[in-house]
């Protein structure tokens, strides 16, 4: 899979794509992942990409033309599945979301910043708007590196056996049950018998329940 991404701070994305996880996935070709500079295609010389909103009010816009350059531009190299835009009044991200974008080939994220990017940008080229939660960012990269992260991930071959995606909190719409290592008991505490004895039908079903008290105790919006 190959995530173009459109920032004016591509060193804020750097890091978190480029460990652990994320890494890995590049380093076995599964993940191809390309930062933008988009004061590359700035108005002028100084690098000019945004400009104060019609109809006044505080705050800049990010410009048509810089934007749909760069748009263009990768377009004109590639079929694009989805083009998404990170922005607080998009739709909610959540694991079904990251599960359908994990097998598209080519997906194009454009990281808004200050009061937003023109509208027209959005008309003309935005498949999709995402928004990471009910809360405001400075903008548009954070956003973008956990939707990279959670959908990364997901790419058969990214995960190995012990990390694997299928058994995470939300995986399967319920959060997933407590988990214990060594010692067997730690300041008093013991590890849950059922999980000691080997018998791996109790533990599945122990661990089903745990998951459902859980997700009924922290999440009853998840219930149904
Ligand atoms: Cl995607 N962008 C910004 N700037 N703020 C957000 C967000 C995105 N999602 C939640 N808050």
């Amino acid at each position: 899979m190959r995530i173009d991404i459109i920032t004016v701070l591509p060193e804020l994305l750097e890091s978190p794509l480029n460990h652990s996880i994320m890494k890995r996935a590049k380093e076995r070709g599964l993940l191809d992942i390309h930062l933008h500079q988009l004061r590359e295609f700035a108005v002028n010389k100084h690098g000019q990409v945004d400009d104060t909103q019609y109809g006044g009010g505080a705050g800049m816009v990010i410009m048509c033309e810089p934007l749909s350059d760069c748009i263009e531009k990768l377009k004109a190299e590639r079929a694009y599945d989805d083009i998404i835009y990170l922005t607080p009044d998009g739709k909610t991200f959540h694991q079904k979301m990251a599960n359908t974008l994990s097998l598209k080939e080519n997906v194009m994220m454009i990281c808004g910043h200050y009061k937003g990017i023109d509208q027209r940008i959005r008309d003309l080229y935005v498949t999709m708007e995402i928004s990471i939660g009910d809360y405001v960012l400075s903008g548009g990269e954070l956003a973008a590196a956990i939707l990279v992260d959670s959908i990364g991930r997901l790419i058969p071959g990214v995960l190995n056996d012990e990390t694997s995606a299928l058994t995470d909190s939300h995986q399967d719409g319920l959060l997933a049950p407590p988990v214990y290592t060594r010692p067997a008991e730690f300041k008093g505490l013991k590890v849950p018998e059922v999980l000691l004895n080997g018998h791996f039908k109790m533990i599945e079903e122990w661990r089903q329940e745990e998951a459902l008290k859980r997700t009924a105790e922290r999440r009853p919006d998840l219930m149904e």
